[in-house]
């Protein structure tokens, strides 16, 4: 938190022009975030998902002004083109994140959704690592939670929000669109619309029948090479809180920044090693599984690799095949097909 150890924080503009080299893919920048990683880990990060539309923008606002007032600075990662933090937004909208921009205490970066799957996870995870150790209390990530993109950016937080409103359709979108699972903290914002109420009581329902696993420290954890072991019941003791807001007024939204805290707490007592452990097993397994790809890349023919395409088009070979072919001509290769 605050008044630590770590160096003063660097200005807006350079951070602006680190994170720009981070999303470029900029050999300059990944130097300096090198250099500076050891300086994070003081953050809270705090993922920020849920249905277009439902109000995450607005919350995420209304948390940092909160937050703000408590002497917390704050910087907001929005991965997220629609944003008012973007400007594409009604005027009333941009006119309450104005006096935001112009806070020296916070910070605020919009961050195009685009290419792989993966890559943009990989580039906030660097770009939220660089906010950490430039000194800030809590980092804010905005992501629309409609799909796995959304879901692998908002597992680089500690703690997630998932965010509801009533009125979005007759089902909950959190449950349809299966980030439920990934929840810390649930938000029915909105709650001056109708049918706050039936959205509490479904989210609560859901909630009581994913008991055994959601909430778990290890739902953060997977798809890495070697498994950290499965959390103990010990560190699986948070129950989610379902919260109603109505971030444009700003009611509720201490309870939210409360239960932020309560959740950090509880990381800290235990569980937020071993999630940490996990996040950055897969973090290192996906780097390495992209850096395998692009070697692979540079030794593959081109036109060998269209012509196993091709192959596969017509029929003639199955794409597994065609995979196998190819790894057993890199150089590397020892002849022997991985596991599966
Ligand atoms: N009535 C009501 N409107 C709200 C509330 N919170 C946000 N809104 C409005 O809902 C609209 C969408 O809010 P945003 O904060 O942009 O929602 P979002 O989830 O960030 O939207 P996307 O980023 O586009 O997915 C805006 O016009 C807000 O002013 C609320 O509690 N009650
Ligand atoms: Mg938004």
């Amino acid at each position: 938190m605050t008044g630590d150890t770590r160096p003063t924080r660097p200005t807006k503009r350079d951070l602006a022009r680190l994170i720009t080299g981070i999303e470029n893919g900029d050999p300059n920048a990944l130097c300096t975030l090198r250099e500076w990683y050891g300086r994070a880990g003081g953050a809270h990060i705090i993922g920020v998902t849920g249905a277009p539309g439902s109000g995450k923008s607005t919350l995420v606002a209304a948390l940092t002004r909160l937050a703000r007032s408590r002497g917390q600075t704050v910087a907001i990662v929005s991965v997220d083109p629609s944003s008012p933090f973007t400007g594409g937004a009604i005027l009333g909208d941009r006119i309450r994140m104005r006096e935001l921009f112009e806070d020296d205490g916070v910070f605020i970066r919009s961050i195009a959704n685009r290419g792989a799957l993966g890559g943009i996870a990989r580039s906030t995870a660097d770009i939220v690592a660089a906010l950490d150790a430039a000194g800030y209390d809590l980092v804010f990530i905005e992501t629309v939670g409609a799909g796995q993109a959304e879901v692998e950016v908002a597992r680089v937080a500690e703690t997630i929000i998932v965010v509801e409103a009533p009125g979005l359709g007759d089902d909950v979108q959190a449950i349809k669109a299966g980030i439920l699972e990934i929840a810390d903290i649930l938000v029915v914002n909105k709650a001056d619309r109708e049918g706050a109420e039936r959205a509490v009581s479904v989210l609560q329902a859901a909630l009581d029948l994913a008991a055994p696993s959601v909430g778990a420290a290890g739902h953060h954890g997977y798809g890495a090479l070697h498994r950290v072991e499965a959390p103990t019941a010990a560190s699986a003791g948070w129950r989610i809180p379902i919260l109603k807001t109505i971030a444009t007024e700003g009611d509720g939204v201490a309870a939210v920044l409360d239960a932020i805290a309560r959740h950090r707490q509880y990381l800290e007592q235990g569980a937020g090693a071993q999630r940490r452990a996990q996040r950055l097993e897969q973090e290192v397994t996906i780097r390495l599984r992209d850096l395998l790809l692009k070697r692979a890349m540079q030794q593959i023919e081109p036109t060998r690799y269209h012509a196993l395409i091709e192959a596969c088009i017509a029929r003639k070979l199955h794409p597994q095949e065609a995979a196998q072919e190819l790894l057993s001509e890199l150089a590397c290769d020892d002849g022997r097909a991985p596991a599966e």
